[in-house]
């Protein structure tokens, strides 16, 4: 049986949120993290601290794979209000 390819998915930074707030992948998928404010910079940090897409400014993006199943909670380090979930399984 073929494997199933690794899966990529993007979460959009917009209007101060995170879109998807959640966000379910399978193991070995990649995670793109795209800031599209016209302004200011955001960044995605594991409450866990298991990932950190690093301080995004207007326009940037960073990409992370995962290949431990479980559930991370994160959110910006500039802006406490943004929250957002990676489900892996
Ligand atoms: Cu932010």
């Amino acid at each position: 049986m073929a494997e199933l390819a690794p899966k990529v998915y993007e979460i959009k930074i917009k209007d101060m949120e995170f879109e998807p707030p959640t966000c379910n992948i399978k193991q070995g998928d990649r995670v793109y993290w795209t800031n599209l404010e016209t302004a200011g910079m955001h960044n995605a940090t594991a409450k866990d601290k298991s990932f950190n897409c690093g301080d995004l400014p207007s326009g940037g993006w960073k990409s992370g794979q995962y290949q431990v199943a479980k559930t991370t909670e994160y959110g910006c380090r500039f802006h406490p209000g943004m929250k957002g979930v990676v489900k892996v399984e």
